[in-house]
């Protein structure tokens, strides 16, 4: 089974008016389909057809850079629009864990925020700023650059990814131009927190004990 483009789970327009819905619709339609179909391309016929995408990812080094780039463009793209929300935004639940682990590893959600929003505005030219929880159940900040993501064995620090920002200006060239500080700034006001509190549990078999 080849890989499929998921649905976004709202409407072009659900994020504005921190994300309008033209860049919305472009970047789903065209770019996320544009990995996922060069993503199957890549595969087709090698012993990585019917393989999980983590898996894939997890030892990229050994493949070409058309899965590195692609399967790393479908697994990112599907995951960002997950951690995004028209009902978003805000702090995470006080009483969610994680809430209580951003806490424990940052010192407060402002300070979070700061670490979170300073990753993606420094990453140099094309990337991803990501929240992660490593193999010790410690939540960290990291930025990869192109379509690289923590699940990679070509990454500085690995880890599970949790909640994603796409800094390619692909993202929001259309309604911020060069302004990425205030595309970035936007993104707090629709960050699903909800999803990422599941994905923080799934990842976190440790999360029982905060
Ligand atoms: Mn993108």
């Amino acid at each position: 089974m080849a890989f499929q483009l998921p649905d976004l789970p709202y409407s072009f327009d659900a994020l504005e008016p921190h994300i309008d819905a033209r860049t919305m619709e472009i970047h789903h339609d065209k770019h996320h389909a544009g990995y996922t179909s060069k993503l199957n391309a890549a595969i087709e016929g090698t012993d990585l057809e019917g393989k999980k995408i983590k898996d894939i990812l997890a030892h990229v080094s050994k493949h070409g850079a058309g899965v590195r780039n692609n399967g790393g463009g479908y697994y990112n793209h599907s995951l960002f629009w997950s951690v995004m929300s028209p009902d978003g935004g805000g702090e995470p639940g006080k009483t969610t864990n994680i809430a209580k682990a951003i806490n424990r590893d940052f010192g407060s959600y402002e300070k979070f925020k700061d670490e979170f929003a300073n990753a993606a505005k420094t990453q140099f030219g094309s990337g991803w700023a990501w929240l992660c929880v490593d193999k010790d159940d410690k939540l960290f900040v990291c930025g990869t650059p192109n379509q690289d993501n923590p699940l990679m064995d070509v990454v500085e620090q690995d880890g599970t990814p949790i909640l994603g920002l796409d800094v390619w200006e692909h993202a929001y060239y259309l309604n911020y131009q060069n302004r990425r500080p205030d595309y970035v700034e936007a993104f707090f006001h629709v960050i699903n927190w909800k999803e990422v509190t599941k994905r923080y549990n799934d990842a976190n078999e440790g999360a029982s004990n905060l």
